[in-house]
């Protein structure tokens, strides 16, 4: 099986949680990394300059052989499948994952209502009444579906679920959007704890160490 995995040049969560469950399963796969001009095209045509077919005009996409699979969640599952990341028989541990990528979608969703204020004082005003309420409101929520005798999100092992929670927490908390304080998980111990953990996984540092540049803010945890 031949894999391509388009995304951009970042290692923002919905490409990190697939490209990491292939890199954890050493799984080759050809990690292509599109330039603007190149995402501007397909977010018009719906497919790469080479007519590779890119199906709801979003990445990331994966290329299956020759078939272009959309959408965050089926592609980290079907990675995670291959990887061991995800289950390929328990539907309940499946769900339990599930519903963590899931959650992990609706706090980007929140942020990115903020994006589309163009008064940047209005823009930053707006971030600090999301972190102080609905955001933090979400976080603690979090917190309190984590264990506090186990270190990942599910079970007794690292899933998809942590990779996409490490990420998109690692954005929001590096200092590098407008209005979002670095501190923001400051007083949620377990998603902290959670984070570090993967931060300091051998796989995922080895994964940083080949592909992030170097001093990249990966977050405050
Ligand atoms: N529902 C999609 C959303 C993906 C998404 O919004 N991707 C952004 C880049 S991070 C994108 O392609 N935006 C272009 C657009 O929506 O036109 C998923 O889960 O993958």
């Amino acid at each position: 099986m031949k894999l391509k995995f388009i995304y951009g040049d970042i290692p923002f969560w919905r490409a990190e949680v697939g490209r990491l469950a292939l890199y954890f399963g050493n799984i080759d796969f050809e990690d292509i990394r599109i330039t603007r001009d190149e995402f501007s095209y397909l977010k018009e045509h719906g497919k790469l300059l080479d007519g590779t077919s890119i199906p709801f005009h979003q990445i990331p996409c994966l290329i299956v052989d020759d078939v272009s699979i959309a959408q965050t969640g089926a592609i980290a599952r079907f990675c995670g499948k291959l990887s061991g990341l995800y289950p390929d028989n328990d539907s309940l541990e499946a769900a339990k994952i599930d519903q963590f990528i899931d959650f992990v979608t609706d706090l980007n969703v929140l942020f990115s209502g903020t994006n589309n204020i163009s008064d940047q004082t209005q823009k930053i005003s707006a971030r600090k009444e999301l972190v102080e309420g609905a955001l933090y409101r979400k976080l603690k929520m979090l917190e309190n579906c984590l264990s506090e005798n186990l270190t990942w999100a599910v079970s007794r092992k690292i899933s998809i679920a942590d990779i996409a929670i490490w990420r998109l927490i690692g954005w929001f908390t590096a200092g590098v959007i407008d209005g979002f304080p670095k501190d923001m998980i400051a007083s949620l111990p377990k998603l902290r704890r959670l984070c570090v953990a993967v931060d300091k996984h051998e796989k995922i540092q080895s994964w940083i160490q080949k592909t992030y540049p170097a001093n990249y803010p990966r977050g405050n945890y």
